[in-house]
This record gives structure tokens, sequence and C-alpha cells, in this order.
């Protein structure tokens, strides 16, 4: 049985684009293992008024990729317009910032039906086909209108919004009923499953039953929750030799005796970066013994840099960091760099495990690899401390990070001090925490459960309930913290701020 991964982004093994995350990452390893096809927009944007029809085939070992063109007009509507201005801000609950016109729905349409085209005469009868993310909502039913009868499973890597702002969107029940058509529709935690379920049973009086099977527009699928994992001990491994890369120790002399705190995203507006620099600068003026003893590094490189959304979203974050620099820095200190070029893996894992404080603070956020990988790079005998947003989907596994709500400033700014001031053993027993977790759901068992569950045959439902039931995780042994009602340092801050690393 053949495996067909179909994906907005085609990515070519070892080509420049596979660093970029961990979509890219995890498709790779489950075609390297089965073979199979994987077809995808190869990034080109056509000068021709229409773009090539065929798809452009690329075949490497088991495994043959299938590159489409878009055209200037397919682009601009169904990427730029309908899938980034519209599906991204309303999953990520930012209604505010759609901008809806039915013009790129209709491009968003077409795309996909051209999708559809390109994928149906390479089908085989025993193929299972896996569907990623938002770009290929309405695949599903292009497809089964074509006659397509094989498996088909959908993985959303972005959170699945709540039914009352779902239903905000003008053609919801188009793009759920193209859900329906799947056999398997993954999701990443149990929240977002929530969700999914409350639009079935409420908005289109279908029904979900515990096992996950879903009954609704005359139709039947599944649904479950596949937190995406990475790979930890690859990751891990990685970390351990870059501490002595050339970069790292770039970085570690450039620091002195500071200690690096450090933030790693895509420069979005759901990653909640404004926020988080508002709570560094609260916890600068809150206590002055932060002053020159720490360093923030936040690499954001750009994407879609073609929205204007996107590049305001720049230019306020550059102002909020020229600002807090010219307001607390000194001659021989500025508190926040701002890097926006993009690092290779590698060279990342060494900067995770310089720092002793990581700050991610999404807004919203389907998982969010950084939070797992900052966590796998820790060094065992001295490891930093995550600062994890509330609404980021990592949330839900590791519990032991620092969780706090990013729009509550003051609470961040408690959860730096809290993580500068913590003490060796309880560092080491949260981290050891978190690495069970990740431990126990790494990236290729998330790729083998989702695929063993679509291949699982129809009425197996007991069977299917239990593997849908979520990892057994180590139960936490303490409490998790609540810095909310920490309202200034303790003494302890003092005692650690500046302080060599490991001395604690
Ligand atoms: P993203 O929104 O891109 O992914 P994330 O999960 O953080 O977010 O993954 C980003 C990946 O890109 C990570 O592997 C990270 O190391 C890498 N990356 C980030 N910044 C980088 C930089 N400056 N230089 C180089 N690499 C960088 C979407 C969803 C997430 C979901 C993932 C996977 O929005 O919620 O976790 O898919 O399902």
């Amino acid at each position: 049985m053949g495996l067909v991964v179909v994906s907005n982004r085609l990515s070519l093994p070892k080509s420049r684009l596979a660093r970029a995350g961990g979509l890219e990452v995890a498709l790779q390893l489950a075609l390297q293992k089965e073979g199979g096809l994987w077809l995808g927009w190869g990034g080109k944007v056509s000068a021709q008024r229409e773009s090539d029809p065929n798809p452009h085939i690329l075949t490497q070992g088991n495994t043959r990729y299938a590159s489409i063109e878009l055209s200037a007009a397919e682009h601009e509507s169904y990427y730029v317009g309908y899938a980034n201005s519209v599906l991204w801000p309303l999953f990520h609950l930012r209604l505010g910032v759609i901008d809806f016109r039915r013009t790129d729905s209709e491009g968003y349409r077409r795309v996909n039906a051209k999708f559809a085209r390109c994928l149906a005469p390479s089908i085989k009868p025993d193929d299972v086909i896996w569907i990623h993310d938002y770009h290929l909502f309405l695949l599903p039913a292009e497809l089964r209108r074509l006659g397509i009868k094989n498996r088909i499973g959908f993985f959303l890597h972005i959170p699945f919004p709540p039914p009352e702002v779902l239903t905000a969107l003008p053609n919801h029940s188009e793009i759920m009923s193209s859900l329906f058509c799947c056999d398997l529709i993954g999701l990443q935690t149990e929240r977002d499953v929530d969700a999914f379920t409350r639009y079935v049973t409420r908005e289109v009086r279908g029904t979900v039953s515990a096992a996950g099977e879903i009954r609704a527009m005359g139709r039947r699928a599944r649904v479950g929750a596949f937190p995406i994992g990475i790979d930890t001990e690859d990751f891990a491994r990685t970390a351990e030799q870059a501490a002595k890369a050339r970069e790292t120790e770039r970085l570690r002399k450039s620091l002195g005796r500071r200690t690096l705190a450090i933030g790693v995203d895509r420069l979005d507006y759901t990653k909640g970066i404004p926020n988080r620099i508002e709570a560094f600068r609260l916890a600068l003026e809150r206590d002055a013994r932060l002053d020159r003893n720490v360093t923030f590094l936040q690499i954001a490189p750009v994407s879609r840099a073609s929205a204007a959304r996107y590049q305001s979203l720049q230019r306020e974050i550059k102002l909020d960091v020229a600002n807090l620099n010219g307001d607390y820095g000194d001659v021989d200190w500025v508190p926040i760099r701002f890097v926006t070029k993009s690092f290779k893996r590698e060279t990342l894992a060494g900067f995770y495990r310089l720092a002793r404080l990581a700050l991610v603070t999404p807004l919203r956020d389907g998982m969010n690899l950084v939070a797992k990988e900052y966590v796998a790079a820790q060094d065992p005998e001295n490891p930093g401390v995550l600062i994890l947003s509330r609404f980021a989907g990592t949330a839900s596994e590791l519990e032991d990070a620092l969780i706090v709500n990013p729009y509550d400033m003051d609470q961040m700014a408690d959860g730096i001090g809290r993580a500068l001031a913590m003490p060796l053993a309880e560092r080491r027993q949260r981290w050891e925490r978190m690495m069970a977790c990740l431990r126990a759901n790494p990236l290729e068992s998330w790729c083998d459960r989702f695929l063993g569950q679509l291949r699982r045959k129809p009425g197996d439902l007991r069977r299917a309930a239990a593997a849908l039931a979520p990892v057994a995780l180590p139960r936490p042994r303490t409490q998790r913290v609540d810095v909310a009602r920490r309202r200034t340092f303790g003494p302890d801050v003092a005692r650690l701020i500046g302080a060599p690393e490991g001395d604690d």
C-alpha cells in the first residue's frame, strides 16, 4: 500500500526549504519509510497568465515528488488571499484582521480542484492519501467528485476554532462537508477535537461517538487528537554537538557573563512577539538587578513578506525593540537583540542550549515545535526554563513549563523573574518530566499513529478508540507553578541574576 502526501508546499529532499520546519521533516520521514508520492506547490509563480496544468515529476529513491505551478492570479487568491488572509487569522481567532473576498474563495476552490486533477491520475487502488493543512480543505471533496475511493486522511496543523468563530466564515459548511469526505480527520489536541465536536453536534446536528466516529451531513468519518512531536533524541544529540560549534561560541563570547533568554518564531502576529517584548520591559522595570545581566535574543525571520499585515508587524516590532533598547540600554549593553535572518536547525539547537530561558508565548498556536525543540536541546545537568503560553497546543503536554497567559504581560514578567531565579534542582525536575513527555511521543510515532488509524478497517471502532486515546504520559509529581499572583520578584532573583551558569 503506497503513501500519497499532499501539502501546499512541496519540500524536495535536502532542499534549503527542508530545514524550515516540523511538517517537512515529518513527511520526509514517512515517505522514506513507506515510499510513494508527494504532491505540492513547488514555490514557483508562473510569469504566464495561465500556469502549467501538469505537475513536474522528480523521482528520488522510492518517492516521486510532483510539483505544481501556480499563476500569479492563483497565488494571489488561493494563497495570499483566502488561505492566509481569511483561514489563517480566523482559525487563530483573529476575526478582526480577516479580509474576506468572494473572488478569493473562488480562486481557493479552483486551486484545490487543480490539486485534485493533478493527483487523481497517479493514485493506485490501494494507496492511502494524507492531506495536510488549511490550504487544502476542499481537496477531499474534489477527489471524491473525481471518483477517488481510496482512504483519505486530513491533518490540520493549526488550531480548530470554536463553532461560534468558524461560522463567521461564509462557506464554513462547504469546508466542513469536504472534511467529512475523509476517513480520518486529525487535529493537534483534545481542545481542537472538542471544538470540532461542538461544531458537528450544534451546527449540523450530527453525532460524534466517544471513539471519534462522526455521522454528519449523510457521511461517516473519524476524528482524533494526534499531537505532533519532534525527533527528540536526534535534536538532543544535535544540540549537544552544537554546544561547541563556531556559531554558538560566537554568541557565548558576545554575551560575556550575561544570561541568555531566547525567543524563536516565524514573524507572525499569532506568535505574540510585541506582548513578549512588553513583558520583558516590565521585567526590567521591576527589578534593576536584571540590568546588564540578561540579554534577550529574539529571532524572527520574515514570513509571507508580501502581505501588508506582516510588513506592518515587522515595523511595529522594530519600533518596540528600538524603544526598549533606547530606554534601558547602555553603551556596553542592549537588552534585546532582534534578528530577522533564518538559521540552520543545528545552529538554533546550539542557541537553545545556551539559553537559560525560552519565551514561547504565542497568542494561539496549533502545537509549536520551538517549545519542544528548546526542551530537547537542554543540557541535562543544567537545563534552562521554558515559559510557555497556555494557548499553544504544546501546553497540553508540557505541563511542567511555566505556563502563562500571553495577554497578561504582568504575569509573563513575573514568569521571567521566576525562571531566572529557579534553583537547579527544580529546573532539572521540570526538565526531566518534559523530556519524558517528548520521548513518549516522538515524530515517528506521530506518523505511525496517524497512518495506522487511517488504514484501520471501518467498523473496527473498539480498537480505534483505544488507539486514539492520548499517549500515556508520566504524571507530574508536583503542582504546575502558577505565576499569576506573583507581583514582584523575590529576593532569590538577586542571588541568581548575573551568576555564572550552573553555580546554583
Ligand atoms: P509554524 O507556525 O511554522 O508551524 P512551529 O510549530 O513553531 O510553527 O514550527 C516552526 C518550525 O520552524 C520549527 O521546527 C522551528 O525550529 C523552525 N523555525 C522557527 N523559527 C526559525 C528560525 N528563525 N530559523 C530557522 N528555523 C526556524 C505550523 C503550526 C504550528 C505547528 C506546526 C507543526 O502553526 O502550530 O506546531 O505547524 O504542526
